[in-house]
């Protein structure tokens, strides 16, 4: 009896994913494997590790328990290849197969070996599905995408709510505008106390994977203690439902603050579980709709959560599968630093990067302000090569996925991409540190400062990049600003920042 092999990869742990849609439970096949390629093609974070290889085992014993066959390769399997195609082609030594349905991956080097598979398997057909999870299918994304001259999130957005009624009422947005980000980006005040987040302390099969990622993984970046991340369905929903009754209604207004010792504040801490298919992102849209609607919380913070999710999640999506392979190339400002070692360790007396890189390496998670603001600002800064930094990006979040990291690291946060995701590098000195967190009122350096001894280095640093890259952002309008302003500086004032800048990263 030839049977069909249903290919689902670590990132596809859906009921609902396309490879299983049609699934004949008598006769399929459903293959999932852990291999070593996918574990080390980055140095992940020890509880991304977990997180995946767990997920893993949880989802096909779910599945299992629904009466279908899973053919599931352990990764200390002894005949294990440790590559997706190896195991491909083991299943299908091993079953008498028809063809071989696959859902398209998430990155692009995955795609292009799922191409090579049919020749491989000498034969046998292999389909590979979009993957029906994501609000906007590839090709629509390019559809919508041909012709414009510009690719703004924010239009997208617009006909991503229209085409999917999210917060829509007779064709106009509810509220009567689009965006309410001009209301979220308040400080946090002193006096509030972020809500406790719940914990998913490991099971059996956690420990197991645990123990497994502690012996084979133990150059990797972080560690699996204290792992509390959701790895089903069901704590996915959980995480999600405590979100929504104790952080959503506040998510608006702190969405961009930042505090010491509070690295979670109001956000949903869902990425992991939607970018690995435990929620579906319909789904949590819809749920965040539904609080709106009953009143329990504000438009703000609801329009500004489904935004994420419907806006800049799809966004960057399509811009991954419109610009690969060259958006992995990129490199606009031609930003050519090595990473500074501190970004593996979180030593350093720049208390905003101790902090936001010590968040990361206990919890695998900073928030996307962490992220952009601060990390990904000082790369930008330092001149930092865009390859070294997507390689960090990729290695310590636990939601790490090329699709979604790329976009994010090289065209939103260094702008190596000359524009396409956003109009301007998000460049800030230390002003801004200082208005959205309490940084820097612990900080050795001080963030009043520019050239003095103790100068707060993200202020020279500010003024050294405007510097260096004078002709290549001088036509940028939205950049007039800060660049009149350093025509208008004491050119004595410009060349100290200057050389400081040049003495500080010299000696990172
Ligand atoms: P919340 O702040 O609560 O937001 C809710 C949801 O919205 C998130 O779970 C996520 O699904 C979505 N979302 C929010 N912002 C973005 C965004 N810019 N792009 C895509 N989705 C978004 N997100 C990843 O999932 N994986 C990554 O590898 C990743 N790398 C990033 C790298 C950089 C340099 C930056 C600036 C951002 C990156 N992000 C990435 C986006 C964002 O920081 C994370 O999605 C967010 O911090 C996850 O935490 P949360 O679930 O608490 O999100
Ligand atoms: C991230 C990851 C890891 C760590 N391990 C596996 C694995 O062993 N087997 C697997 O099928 N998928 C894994 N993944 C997820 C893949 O890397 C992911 O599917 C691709 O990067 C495409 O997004
Ligand atoms: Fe960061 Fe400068 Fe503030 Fe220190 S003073 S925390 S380096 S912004």
């Amino acid at each position: 009896m030839q049977s069909t092999l249903r290919v689902v990869l670590g990132d596809q742990l859906s009921p609902a994913i396309a490879a299983l849609a049609d699934i004949d439970a008598e006769r399929d096949v459903v293959l999932m494997a852990e291999v070593q390629a996918e574990c080390t093609y980055v140095k992940h974070h020890a509880q991304k590790l977990v997180l995946v290889l767990a997920a893993m085992r949880h989802f096909a014993q779910a599945l299992q328990a629904r009466g279908v066959r899973v053919d599931y390769v352990r990764l200390d399997d002894p005949a294990n290849t440790h590559t997706l195609r190896g195991e491909v082609q083991r299943a299908a030594a091993r079953h008498a197969l028809a063809r071989v349905v696959a859902t398209e991956p998430g990155e692009w080097r995955v795609a292009e070996d799922m191409r090579c598979w049919q020749a491989l398997l000498g034969g046998i057909e292999v389909e590979i599905r979009d993957d029906a999870r994501f609000f906007c299918r590839i090709q629509d994304f390019i559809a919508w995408a041909r012709g414009r001259k510009t690719l703004r999130m924010e239009f997208f957005y617009r006909d991503m709510r229209r085409r999917h009624g999210l917060l829509m009422e007779g064709g106009e947005p509810v509220g009567g505008r689009w965006n309410f980000d001009a209301e979220n980006r308040k400080a946090l005040p002193k006096t509030v106390r972020p809500p406790k987040i719940p914990a998913f302390p490991p099971d059996g099969i956690t420990r197991d994977v645990i123990a497994l990622v502690n012996a084979r993984f133990p150059d990797h970046v972080g560690s699996t203690d204290g792992f509390s991340w959701p790895v089903t369905a069901a704590q996915a929903r959980v995480a999600l439902e405590d979100f929504i009754a104790h952080r959503l209604p506040q998510f608006g207004d702190w969405q961009d603050a930042m505090k010491t010792g509070a690295p979670f504040l109001f956000h949903a801490l869902i990425s992991t579980s939607i970018n690995l298919g435990l929620l579906d992102p319909r789904e949590v849209c819809e749920a965040a709709e539904q609080v709106f609607r009953d009143g329990q919380a504000p438009l703000n913070a609801v329009e500004g959560f489904i935004r994420q999710i419907l806006g800049w999640r799809e966004y960057v999506r399509g811009l991954y599968w419109l610009h690969m392979p060259g958006f992995g190339q990129q490199n606009y400002l031609k930003a050519t630093r090595p990473l500074p070692a501190f970004y593996w360790t979180g030593e350093t007396p720049m208390n905003c990067l101790r902090q936001a890189i010590g968040d990361t390496i206990a919890h695998a998670y900073a928030h996307h302000i962490q992220r952009l603001m601060i990390t990904g600002n000082f790369a930008l800064l330092a001149g930092i090569d865009p390859a070294a930094v997507d390689d960090w990006y990729m290695a310590v979040y636990a939601d790490a996925y090329e699709w979604v990291e790329m976009p994010n690291t090289r065209g939103m946060a260094l702008f190596a991409d000359g524009g396409i995701v956003g109009s301007k590098p998000y460049a800030a000195s230390g002003a801004y540190i200082n208005r959205m967190s309490d940084y820097c009122k612990t900080c050795a350096y001080d963030v009043k400062d520019a050239v003095g001894p103790r100068a707060c280095p993200f202020n020279f640093l500010y003024w050294d990049f405007f510097a260096r890259h004078r002709q290549v952002l001088g036509g940028n309008i939205r950049l007039a600003m800060p660049l009149r302003t350093l025509e208008r500086m004491d050119v004595g004032k410009v060349s100290r920042m200057r050389e400081k800048a040049r003495a500080f990263l010299d000696s990172e």
